[in-house]
């Protein structure tokens, strides 16, 4: 069974910037749907057992395409949502440091330019979809956009996502209406650095 990352703080605590009606909606309605889903699509394939990353780099091997759509959409979903729920926090680290800020730095430039790439990316983003930063084996950094609940694992990049910003319109909308670049400029308000290095660390 496939469990659904758990938030470690409140509903509300993302205020002002992330709104309780949308936290409480995108975490309790979608990603808890993507998560059912996905485990009832993993039990038709018959993939128990296997993760969620395995699944999602070797979508090719199923071969009832319905199902090979469902296990990406929901998969993806399941997925995409735990890392984001799990970056973001109320007070945490406003910019990374150590061997993560070094890369940023070697890679963007500056934490500054490194933000203002990965934004535009997700307000390029055509329709629903994600910008992401992932990093390879050798912890060399990469940004990229994806649609739908595409991810760089789906897409078979072969790099791990380690940071990600949801440009669904449900992340959104009942706050920022149609103006999703409000929406992620307030969102690196209430990223947790930390839990971003945290993952580069371990890839
Ligand atoms: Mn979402």
């Amino acid at each position: 069974m496939f469990e659904q990352y758990k938030l470690p703080y409140a509903y509300d605590a993302l205020e002002p910037y992330i709104d309780s009606l949308t936290m409480e909606t995108h975490w309790s309605k979608h990603h808890a749907t993507y998560t059912k889903n996905f485990n009832d699509f993993v039990q038709k394939a018959g993939l128990e057992g296997s993760s969620v990353e395995e699944i999602l780099s070797s979508l090719d091997k199923v071969k009832d395409s319905a199902l090979r759509n469902a296990l990406c959409n929901n998969g993806g979903g399941y997925y995409n949502h735990n890392l984001y729920f799990s970056v973001m926090g109320p007070n945490g680290k406003k910019e990374p440091s150590g061997k993560l800020a070094e890369k940023i730095n070697q890679t963007f430039a500056s934490f500054e330019q490194f933000k203002e790439k990965i934004s535009a990316l997700a307000l390029s983003q055509f329709g629903s979809g994600w910008a992401w930063l992932s990093a390879d084996k050798n912890g060399d950094l990469y940004l990229s956009q994806s649609s739908n609940q595409d991810n760089p694992i789906s897409l078979g990049t072969g790099h791990t996502p380690i940071f990600c910003i949801d440009v669904w319109e449900h992340a959104y909308y009942l706050k920022f209406k149609n103006l999703r670049a409000s929406y992620v400029k307030e969102f690196f308000n209430v990223v947790d650095w930390a839990k971003v290095e945290e993952k580069y660390e371990n890839l």
